[in-house]
């Protein structure tokens, strides 16, 4: 259909031997090895895509391939899926078109682990599909700021790990709204939990969020002198984890970028700068230290107090009492008072690092919002969303936020089963074709059990040694745990990596209160874009108990599952082929372990029983 003969371009013509097969379910042996061998070879003859029927498999290059030009586009426009090779452009295409065609909502889940791929493989959908859509100025924009929305939000909530040196530090969902005639004119991003501890601390080796290396690189000399901004080991947060500098990244001209898309974005040059001030209010907060005098926590260099709190607007012994002192409910003789109690110096700098964490998280939103803003339409017609979550991980310490970020990969990989190993195979059961059950693991109970227990993380106490990593089933219990519900995790094989999660700081983390003195200080600022970050009312009689961090994870992993199931979904499985981050490193047992994790093998086999094309009767119909 709508093929294009003339503009074929065989990029695989240099090559003439066939590299492994295009598509999986063509695999004579369908075994692990088999499948690591078929992507193997196509990896090393330069080909990072593969097919399981419909389903992607990307494979990180680590170096740009040279088949994403225009040539590409044009090729992949309109073509079906054989007539090429297997491309993330044919993905894109085949969302759009159908989109068009049975005028359906589409979504694009992209999976895999940490540094596989997935943040990449999100931008070349978003570019195919901004250059093979038509439209205006007022439509040109919106592609824009869609496209400039990636620099921006990366600044702000993507850092350099051990796995990955632009890891992505927050989940999204991008979705692209269309006119009817297939236009990009709006757009929304919904944002998931923001590892903002980062900010605070992380892993030896690691990285805070890009935007303080940048600012620091990037800022002018005016910009220096009136921030403050001096050299990156001056300040705490960022000289603790001893990483400066990344190999392929350069902060000064991604500081550029930033502001460029800032502008693109519509944000204010009086917004922009008060956004600067305040990364660089947060650098200047940790640099606040404490000393223990007597009992308490006292400012340790008063000096010290004078840039924060001239950059966020605030008074200078305000800010040293909140962080030394907090306001407590006292019921005494039945009346209740508040009084002030003094922190000691371990208080005193939590108190500090929740701050600097709010302060972070909230321009983060605020800069998401901004986007959203910029892209909002007022009717909703067609629309084509593609999630990139944060990839599982699993590091050598493993607290709250990775529970988070595994939690909503496991949620994925649910999905993921359910639609296409346990709804495929039941359709064939219903509609009476004969049909040998295919085997797969189900992770729905490694779902099930997070999410009985994650919204009230707070019970436990000591470490817990838990839930497993897709697909993944030995551990050990501590006795604070509900061993019954462990318990069947036991009949099952380990076939996955095992997670030990530190329990240390889990529950602080999963409250995430922001203490009212806190918020006050910040309501009490003379900057009205700073008090705008703290709009929360006081005065309110606080009623039930606070959101935690695991309960608002739930809440929204439970929505995006929800709005997912609402699309035609489209899956891309990124596989990460070395630690080294090197082109052509290929080793084998941590690519047979991704095979097995996500599943490869059932997906093939559950594919090739199957019938290769079907479609409803009424879209048949239709089309
Ligand atoms: P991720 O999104 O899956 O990790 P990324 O998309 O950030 O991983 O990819 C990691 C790095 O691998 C990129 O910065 C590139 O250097 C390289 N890379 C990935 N895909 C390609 C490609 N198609 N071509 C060339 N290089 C590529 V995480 O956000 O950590 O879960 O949380
Ligand atoms: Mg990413």
């Amino acid at each position: 259909m709508g093929s294009k003969g003339q503009f074929r371009y065989h990029w695989q013509s240099h090559n003439v031997k066939q590299s492994g097969v295009d598509d999986m379910v063509l695999l004579t042996k369908i075994n692990e090895d088999a499948i690591v061998e078929n992507l193997k070879k196509r990896y090393m003859d330069d080909y990072i895509f593969t097919y399981i029927g419909p389903v992607l498999i990307s494979v990180n290059p680590f170096k740009q391939m040279p088949y994403f030009g225009d040539k590409e586009v044009e090729l992949y426009q309109g073509a079906a899926q054989y007539e090429n090779p297997p491309h993330i452009y044919a993905l894109a295409d085949n969302m759009y078109r159908n989109m068009m065609i049975d005028r359906e909502n589409q979504c694009v889940i992209i999976s895999g682990e940490s540094g596989a791929g997935k943040t990449v493989a999100a931008k070349y959908i978003m570019s195919y599909i901004s250059r093979v859509s038509g439209g205006g100025p007022r439509v040109q924009h919106v592609k824009d700021i869609i496209l400039q929305s990636n620099p921006l939000l990366e600044a702000f909530g993507n850092a350099k790990t051990v796995r990955n040196n632009n890891s992505s530090r927050f989940g999204k969902y991008f979705e692209i709204q269309f006119s009817s005639g297939g236009e990009p004119d709006g757009g929304k991003i919904s944002n998931f939990l923001l590892e903002k501890s980062r900010v605070v601390m992380r892993n030896p080796g690691e990285r805070s969020f890009h935007i303080f290396y940048q600012l620091i690189e990037g800022a002018s000399e005016e910009q220096k002198s009136s921030l403050g901004i001096t050299s990156l080991d001056y300040y705490s947060y960022l000289n603790q984890s001893g990483s400066y500098k990344v190999d392929d990244i350069n902060d000064r001209s991604d500081f550029h970028e930033t502001i460029h898309a800032m502008n693109v974005i519509g944000i204010s040059p009086e917004e922009r700068t008060l956004v600067l001030q305040i990364v660089a209010g947060v650098l200047h907060m940790g640099n606040i230290q404490f000393k223990e005098a007597g009992n308490y926590a006292a400012v340790e260099n008063e000096e010290f107090l004078a840039f924060p709190s001239f950059l966020l607007g605030i008074d200078q012994t305000g800010l040293k009492e909140k962080l030394t002192s907090r306001k407590m409910d006292s019921k005494w003789g039945g009346k209740s008072e508040s009084i002030d109690v003094t922190l000691n110096v371990e208080q005193a700098c939590y108190t500090r690092d929740a701050l600097s964490k709010a302060l972070h998280a909230r321009v983060f939103d605020f800069l998401v919002e901004s986007i959203n803003k910029a892209m909002v339409k007022d009717h909703q017609e067609l629309n084509i969303g593609v999630l990139d979550i944060y990839g599982f991980e699993i590091f050598q310490k493993n607290g709250f936020e990775q529970f988070c970020i595994n939690f909503v990969n496991e949620k994925l990989q649910q999905i993921f089963i359910e639609l296409t190993l346990k709804a495929e195979q039941e359709e064939y059961v219903q509609e009476g074709i004969r049909w040998t059950p295919i085997d797969y693991f189900n992770n729905k109970i490694v779902c099930d059990l997070i999410e009985s227990k994650v919204g009230s993380v707070t019970s436990y106490t000591s470490a817990s040694v838990g839930p497993p990593a897709l697909v993944v089933l030995s551990l050990s219990v501590s006795q604070s745990l509900d061993s019954d519900l462990f318990s069947s995790w036991g009949q099952h094989h380990e076939t996955g990596p095992q997670v030990s999660y530190d329990a240390d700081g889990f529950c602080e983390r999963n409250r995430d209160v922001l203490f009212t003195d806190l918020i006050e200080l910040m309501q009490s600022s003379d900057i009205a874009f700073i008090r705008a970050l703290f709009p929360e009312n006081l005065n309110q009689e606080k009623k039930g108990r606070p959101t935690t961090a695991g309960s608002k994870i739930k809440k929204q992993a439970n929505d995006l599952v929800s709005t997912l199931m609402k699309c035609t979904p489209h899956y891309i499985r990124c596989i990460k082929p070395n630690e080294t981050k090197r082109p052509k490193d290929w080793e084998e047992s941590r690519v047979k372990h991704q095979v097995e994790y996500l599943g490869l093998k059932e997906n093939i086999r559950v594919r090739r029983a199957g019938y290769a094309y079907r479609r409803v009767f009424r879209k048949f119909l239709n089309r």
